[in-house]
C-alpha cells in the first residue's frame, strides 16, 4: 500500500493523542520528552512530512533553510506561534496550523487565580501552615490583603482569552477596561461592561490590575517597556499568562524592588525557563507569585489540543485547508 506520511512529534503528548497518531500516521514520538536539540530539529525538518512542535522548539528561518521540499505542514501543539518563523515556513510552501480555542477557558481560569494570588496573599497564607508553627490562631487584623471587587482591571489584548478573563473578572465585581488594536463589538463591550482605551499609556496610569493577554509578535515585544511600566500606579498589580517577552522583565524587577508597584503574578518569563533570580527572591518575600507556564496545563486542554493537531493534519493530508491555519499576516 501507499507509504504513510511521517509525522515527527518533538515532545511527549497526551497518551490519547499519541495512540491515535500511531494508528493514523507513521509517527515518530519523543518518548523521553527532552526538548529537541537544534540538530534534531534540522533532522526533523529534512525528513518529516509533518512536524508537530511545541513552545519549547524554536523553528527559525535558519532551521527551515534545511527543508528540502518534503516537509509540508507544521502542526503546532499550542496557541501562540511566536516560536515559529511563520513567514519563512509559508515562503517555503509549508503550511502552519495551531490549536486555538480549546485552551481559552483554562488559561482564563489560571489568570483569574493569579489576579487573586498576590492581593489575597494566597501563597503566603498557605506557607504559614505548611512551614509549621507559625499560626497561633485567627486575629482581626492579621494577614489582611486587598479586595478585588470594585477595582479596575486593564486587559492588554482582548482576544479570546482576554474576553474569557473579562467575563470572569466582571463576575468578581471588577471594572473591566481594555487596550486592543481595535475595540471589540458593542455587544461584547456591553455584556462585559468593558471600556476601550485606544491609548495604552492612559489606561496603564489608571488601573489597579494589569493583565497581559496578547500574543508575542514584533509589535508587542516589550510593549510594557521601562517607560510604560513607570506609568503604572504604585498600588497596582501586574499579571502575565501570555508571553514573557511582552514585558521588559528587568524593568519590572526594578519596579518591584523599588516598591513602585504592589506586586506581580507571572506564568511566563522573558527567557523561558530561565527565570530572573531576583524574581525568585521577590517570590520568597511574597511580592510576586511565579508559576511554571501552567496556563493551559489541564488534562482536558492538552487532550483537546492533541485532537486539534490531528484534525489539522488529517484535513491537510486529505487535500483541504486545515481549520486552524496560521498566516504570516496574523503574526
Ligand atoms: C502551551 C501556550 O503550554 O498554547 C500556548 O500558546 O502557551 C500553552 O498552551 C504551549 O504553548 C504548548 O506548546
Amino acid at each position: 500500500g501507499k507509504k504513510k506520511p511521517l509525522v515527527v512529534v518533538t515532545r511527549k503528548l497526551p497518551d490519547s493523542t499519541e495512540t491515535r497518531m500511531r494508528e493514523l500516521f507513521d509517527t515518530r514520538l519523543n518518548v523521553d520528552d527532552a526538548p529537541m536539540t537544534k540538530a534534531q530539529l534540522i533532522d526533523a525538518v529534512q525528513n518529516a512530512d509533518v512536524l508537530v512542535p511545541t513552545v519549547t522548539d524554536e523553528i527559525t528561518a535558519d532551521i527551515l533553510s534545511h527543508a528540502n521540499g518534503k516537509l509540508r505542514l507544521i502542526a503546532h501543539f499550542g496557541n501562540g506561534v511566536d516560536n515559529l518563523d511563520v513567514a519563512a515556513a509559508v515562503a517555503r510552501g509549508i503550511t502552519v496550523t495551531n490549536t486555538p480555542k480549546v485552551l481559552t477557558e483554562d488559561t482564563a481560569d489560571m489568570t483569574m487565580a493569579l489576579i487573586l494570588a498576590v492581593p489575597r496573599r494566597l501563597i503566603e497564607g498557605a506557607s504559614i501552615l505548611t512551614e509549621g508553627g507559625k499560626w497561633t490562631g485567627w486575629s482581626p487584623t492579621w494577614m489582611l490583603g486587598h479586595r478585588l471587587g470594585g477595582k479596575r482591571l486593564g486587559i492588554i489584548g482582548m482576544g479570546r482569552i482576554g474576553q474569557a478573563l473579562a467575563r470572569r473578572a466582571h463576575a468578581f465585581g471588577m471594572q473591566i477596561h481594555y487596550h486592543n488594536r481595535r475595540p471589540v463589538s458593542p455587544a461584547i463591550e456591553e455584556e462585559l461592561g468593558a471600556t476601550y482605551w485606544e491609548s495604552l499609556d492612559q489606561m496603564l496610569a489608571r488601573m489597579d490590575f494589569i493583565s497581559v493577554n496578547c500574543p508575542h509578535t514584533p509589535a508587542t515585544y516589550h510593549l510594557l517597556s521601562a517607560r510604560r511600566l513607570k506609568l503604572i500606579r504604585k498600588d497596582a498589580y501586574i499579571v502575565n499568562t501570555a508571553r514573557g517577552e511582552v514585558i521588559d522583565e528587568a524593568a519590572l524587577v526594578k519596579l518591584l524592588e523599588d516598591g513602585d508597584i504592589a506586586g506581580a503574578a507571572l506564568d511566563v518569563y522573558e527567557h523561558g525557563a530561565v527565570v530572573h533570580p531576583k524574581l525568585i527572591r521577590l517570590a520568597k518575600a511574597y511580592k510576586v507569585v511565579l508559576l511554571p507556564h501552567m496556563g493551559s496545563a489541564t488534562i482536558e486542554s492538552r487532550v483537546d489540543m492533541g485532537e486539534k493537531v490531528i484534525i489539522n493534519i488529517r484535513t491537510f493530508l486529505d487535500g483541504h485547508k486545515p481549520p486552524d491555519r496560521v498566516l504570516p499576516s496574523m503574526v
